[in-house]
């Protein structure tokens, strides 16, 4: 299976790495936003070092609770990061929901739109259209506000809902002249689900097959894990590693990690044992 992007095409007979590089400054003096996009660059450069086949810029926390930023905000935050980004020879996919953004990123040469909300927001959908080749995940969020996502949400059968609603976005996209090889799809693990609907969707992962295009999935650091082993973020790489080898096991093509370098070794004990679907 192949994924269409700007400058490249990608070749996910084998599972790859998605590296994330957030531009989410902490402090909002003057100097923060230069700072946070000098330690953003770095990251870039050392998670290509560390084996991530694609990277993934963005700079809206959509932690339920966050504050969004404005759109120029998160434009000046995220497009030099991104510029960068693409000088380094792998994929580059930028994380917004923002068609302004989108075309920025688009026109400093990314590959990929990253968008959490599927091109729910206006003009969205319009700018990955009228692009002739760039790459785009749709991913699941229930609603379209991390704000209100997780008060109480209820699925009949979260598979199968997932999945009609990836499979309605995926022919809207189509209707709109984004053909199918430039769509991956994306379940959305922590979007509206409760902890055991997201170990359902880990369950049943191989049911999204029958969409017939590559799978996405992001647990990384997720707060499901840390429920499950009582650990705070900084110490959920070995759960968010045995998460990204049972997602590949049950044919996720790309995992979307911050731990890039441990995600890559896994993968490789992984492929050598064999254990490949
Ligand atoms: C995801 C994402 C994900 C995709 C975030 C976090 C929250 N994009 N952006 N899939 N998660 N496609 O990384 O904890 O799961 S932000």
């Amino acid at each position: 299976m192949f994924w269409q992007t700007s400058r490249h095409l990608i070749d996910l007979s084998r599972p790859r790495v998605m590296g994330i590089v957030n531009v989410t400054p902490d402090s909002f003096f003057d100097g923060g936003r230069h700072l946070a996009s000098d330690a953003a660059r770095a990251h870039c450069d050392r998670l290509v070092q560390e084996g991530a086949d694609m990277l993934d810029v963005g700079g809206e926390s959509t932690r339920p609770g966050a504050q969004a930023p404005s759109v120029q905000e998160e434009i000046d935050r995220v497009l030099p990061v991104l510029e960068h980004a693409c000088t380094l020879g792998v994929p580059v996919s930028v994380d917004t929901s923002s068609p302004a953004l989108m075309r920025a990123a688009l026109n400093a040469q990314a590959d990929i739109v990253n968008d959490v909300r599927a091109l729910r927001r206006p003009g969205a959908l319009e700018v990955v259209a009228g692009h002739p080749s760039c790459g785009v995940c749709l991913m699941h969020m229930l609603g379209e506000d991390p704000a209100t996502m997780q008060q109480a949400p209820v699925y009949d059968d979260v598979v199968a809902e997932v999945a009609a609603f990836l499979q309605e976005r995926m022919h809207t996209l189509q209707r709109a002249g984004v053909s199918a090889q430039r769509v991956v799809l994306d379940p959305g693990i922590g979007f509206g689900k409760t902890g055991p609907h997201n170990w359902e969707l880990m369950q049943r992962q191989a049911e999204f097959a029958r969409l017939g295009r590559p799978l996405l999935v992001g647990w990384s650091r997720k707060s499901m894990l840390g429920v499950l082993i009582k650990r705070e973020a900084s110490e959920r790489l070995p759960a968010s590693l045995a998460a990204a080898l049972a997602a590949v096991q049950r044919g996720a093509h790309i995992v979307r990690v911050h731990d890039v370098a441990a995600t890559v070794d896994a993968l490789a004990v992984w492929r050598r044992s064999g254990l490949a679907p």
